[in-house]
């Protein structure tokens, strides 16, 4: 049985890549913060009474600042690949949170790495890298030749998790593969992401609950795919004769103000009728346009995305209306 060892197991790809890992016959450990509630909502679908060594699913408490921790669980665990996805992920929140977004997102990078250097069985290696590292850019469509131009401590915090993880696999020959990639959304995106914040206020609208949602720069144009579809390219990178770096993206771009006509319209609304502005949402400097070139992956992995724009918007919709009537 092949070990996978996630670290941010409890957030959006992390438990769509242990369920994914798990049906392929792995077993999946996860590394979980200390909270003062058991809750996982994400993952306790996978819970098992069977908490033995021969468990599918096992979850063990670490800190990507901790990496102590993390080199015990590692020597015990003796995982086969390791997907380091833990992060402070919020891109406005790293403007009020830089020195802990950097230590987590970037030297929780370095602490992993540093640790693999030691280790003496060999580990794949998958580094969760951004389209935020193209920032500023001025390339129509970024791909792995793309020059970075990071526009927050998030992302300056993830261009120093991808340099090391090259770094550290020209120089220790060890298998680091670092997979750019571009927003991926789902139901399980968390809630103060703007795609999720849309299509929960949606339904909730609908249903009469609210009446307005309020948000920042409505002209950023991003690239968004589905999640679950974005986990398979991290195994599949993982999986190649040679360590590489991919561009995972849908190769089309939107504005949040088409995503909000979109997602609106999927229950018959006028997003004009129930949008305010409040600059507490903008950024000090925003990133205006990602646009990612997949045909790396198409080539080498033969990973393609599947669910276009308008289905992604429409599922999300579905899904919050759906936990809405059930009462969650
Ligand atoms: P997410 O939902 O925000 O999940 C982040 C995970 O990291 C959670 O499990 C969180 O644990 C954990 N975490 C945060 N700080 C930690 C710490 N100090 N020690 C250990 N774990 C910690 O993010 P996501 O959307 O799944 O993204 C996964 C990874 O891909 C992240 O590294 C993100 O930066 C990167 N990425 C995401 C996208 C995207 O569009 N989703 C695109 C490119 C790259 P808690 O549940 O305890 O908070
Ligand atoms: O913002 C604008 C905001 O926070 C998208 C993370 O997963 O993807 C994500 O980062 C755009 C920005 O995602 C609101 O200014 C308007 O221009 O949903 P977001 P993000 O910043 O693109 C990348 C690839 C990652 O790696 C990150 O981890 O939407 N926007 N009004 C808003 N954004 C938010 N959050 N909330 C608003 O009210």
């Amino acid at each position: 049985m092949k070990k996978a060892l996630i670290t941010g197991i409890t957030g959006q790809d992390g438990s769509y890549l242990a369920e994914f890992l798990i049906q392929k016959g792995y077993q999946v450990h996860g590394i979980v913060r200390r909270n003062s509630t058991l809750f996982r909502s994400r993952i306790d679908h996978l819970h098992t009474v069977d908490e033995s060594e021969t468990s599918s699913f096992l979850l063990h408490y670490g800190d990507s600042s901790d990496g102590t921790n993390i080199a015990r669980l590692i020597h015990q665990i003796r995982p086969d690949e390791i997907y380091n996805l833990a992060a402070q992920s919020h891109v406005r929140i790293s403007f009020d949170m830089p020195i802990y977004t950097v230590d987590v997102d970037a030297l929780g990078t370095l602490r992993l790495l540093e640790i693999l250097r030691s280790i003496d069985w060999p580990t794949k290696f998958y580094q969760a890298s951004s389209s935020e590292m193209y920032g500023q850019t001025t390339v129509a469509t970024q791909n792995e030749e793309t020059p970075f131009h990071p526009r927050s401590p998030y992302a300056c915090a993830k261009v120093y998790s991808h340099y090391q993880t090259v770094n550290y696999r020209d120089s220790y020959d060890m298998f680091a593969c670092s997979g750019i990639l571009f927003n991926h959304e789902s139901p399980r995106r968390g809630e103060n992401f703007v795609t999720r914040k849309i299509t929960k206020a949606v339904a909730e609208i609908k249903k009469g609950l609210r009446d307005t949602v309020v948000l920042g720069n409505l002209d950023a144009r991003r690239d968004w795919g589905y999640a679950p579809e974005y986990i398979e390219a991290m195994w599949m990178m993982l999986q190649q004769e040679k360590p590489d770096d991919y561009v995972i993206a849908t190769g089309e771009a939107h504005s949040v103000r088409e995503f909000l006509a979109e997602a609106f319209g999927c229950v018959g609304l006028n997003w004009e009728d129930h949008v305010t502005f409040d600059e507490k949402f903008l950024r000090p400097v925003d990133v205006d346009m990602l646009c990612g070139d997949a045909s790396k992956a198409k080539a080498k992995l033969g990973w393609e995305p599947r669910t276009k724009f308008k289905q992604l918007v429409q599922l999300m919709v579905d899904a919050d209306m759906a936990a809405l009537e059930q009462g969650q």
